[in-house]
């Protein structure tokens, strides 16, 4: 069955258009820096909120009215991906996500899931070809089932690990042959709630030794895609091991793992941690390890991970420039890591929650491009750190000085040179005049 019968293929029709399903902003052979919208932005839906959503929350069951749903059969499975690749279609979004259990029942035994698996992963490659439409990454549910309880790789109960490792194992298999261009690991329940329970050492040594496996099984298949850690601070632990950017490019490093896995952040776990997401995504450039984005938004009065769709253009301003800053997106992309909420009830909400998410960063993409073609703004920062350009800062960067000699030159000075004002509003201002 088809799901949006009533849905035509979102046309782009310009600023000035008053339907409300269409682009305003996203025309995706719009060229912007050289590059087309289409490849700047590089949009994904996530399977997970656009199929599997039902509206629930802790106060009440779903609410989602989803003509096409049925049983949690394979045929059914087989049915749904048939109105998602139409959803990507008609949406123009070039790829999607998914978690395997999203896609496919679990049977009674591994064994079982995996053949319900392969059963869709035939559908899903059969509509990947009918339609383009590209697998921007895989990923495993490894923290639904109740085995997971106390967590997969980081479980206190080995045979959680070796399940989720034979989970994973498969996801790969799959991944690759949906020619997947990524692999996430989201730490789903990698975490604790209490450290008297909790051997942290040895449970995080447990998610390297994990991680370093898949890293191996990928290579021994030939699986050639990128491999991402997704930071998130908590929920569902308390302390989740993959806590930001910062915690997870350590835990790379440490672990010997930094050359085979780069970072996959999103807005709503970067706010949870106390950050914003241009922080994230700054931190994560600047080491070397910007790979993909979630992209969603939180809701400044509730506390928890809301996965909104991002409707503010100062957000998706942000995002698009320092994405731009560090070169743009090469096999990440967009991911609408994001749901409607439990009110948006009908289908032709997703259509609505997604246009708008794709308009805004449009419209986001085309003011980050305009204030780096101005330069200005770039401009204002290099000369807040003029005092590095030349004199005892150049000569500091360049290695030529020790704790002795910077002694001598202050002495010889007597003190710091006049600060300059930091000019936090104007800066704020020169802003606004591209946004508005
Ligand atoms: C959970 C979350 C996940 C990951 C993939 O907060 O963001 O959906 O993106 O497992
Ligand atoms: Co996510």
């Amino acid at each position: 069955m088809t799901g949006f019968p009533n849905v035509q293929k979102i046309a782009f029709e310009g600023p000035d258009s008053k339907n409300p399903l269409v682009f305003r902003h996203y025309d995706e052979n719009e060229v912007v820096e050289g590059k087309t919208m289409k490849d700047h932005l590089r949009f994904s839906v996530a399977y997970w909120h656009t199929m599997r959503g039902t509206g629930s929350d802790p106060f009440g069951p779903g609410t989602m009215l989803r003509p096409w749903e049925g049983a949690d059969t394979v045929d059914n499975a087989c049915n749904r991906v048939r109105v998602f690749f139409e959803f990507c279609e008609k949406l123009s979004a070039g790829f999607y996500c998914f978690h395997d259990r999203d896609v496919a029942p679990e049977g009674g035994n591994l064994a079982e899931t995996n053949r319900n698996l392969d059963q869709v992963v035939r559908v899903l490659k059969e509509e990947q070809k009918r339609t383009g439409v590209k697998l921007l990454w895989g990923t495993a549910n490894l923290f639904s089932n109740p085995r997971y309880v106390h967590g997969a790789a980081t479980s206190c109960n080995a045979d959680a690990f070796a399940h989720a490792a034979a989970q994973v194992k498969k996801a790969l298999e799959v991944t690759k042959e949906l020619g997947g261009a990524g692999y996430v690991f989201w730490g789903g329940r990698e975490g604790y709630q209490n450290l008297w329970n909790t051997d942290m050492k040895r449970e995080v040594d447990h998610l390297a030794a994990f991680m370093h496996m898949a890293v191996d099984y990928a290579r021994r298949i030939g699986f050639t895609g990128q491999f991402y850690f997704e930071p998130k601070p908590k929920e569902p632990t308390k302390h989740q091991y993959d806590f930001d950017s910062a915690a997870c490019i350590n835990f790379l490093r440490a672990y010997d793992l930094a050359d085979h896995v780069k970072m996959n952040i999103e807005t709503n776990h970067a706010t949870l941690a106390g950050h914003t997401v241009e922080h994230e995504l700054d931190y994560a450039g600047s080491q070397g390890f910007l790979g993909s984005v979630d992209a969603n938004t939180g809701d400044l009065l509730l506390g928890w991970d809301t996965d909104q769709f991002p409707t503010d253009v100062y957000l998706t301003t942000k995002i698009m420039l320092i994405i731009m800053k560090y070169g743009g997106l090469t096999t990440g992309g967009l991911n609408f890591d994001a749901k409607v909420r439990r009110e948006s009830i009908e289908p032709i909400d997703l259509f609505h929650a997604h246009v708008g998410g794709m308009d805004t960063f449009a419209k986001g993409l085309k003011i980050a491009a305009a204030i780096r073609a101005d330069g200005e703004l770039a401009a204002w920062v290099k000369d807040r750190y003029a005092s590095w350009d030349a004199g005892i800062g150049a000569e500091i960067e360049s290695g030529k000085h020790d704790f002795a000699s910077l002694e001598k030159y202050m002495l010889a000075q007597g003190d710091v040179r006049a600060n300059q004002s930091g000019r936090q509003e104007a800066f704020e201002n020169l802003v606004n005049r591209y946004v508005f």
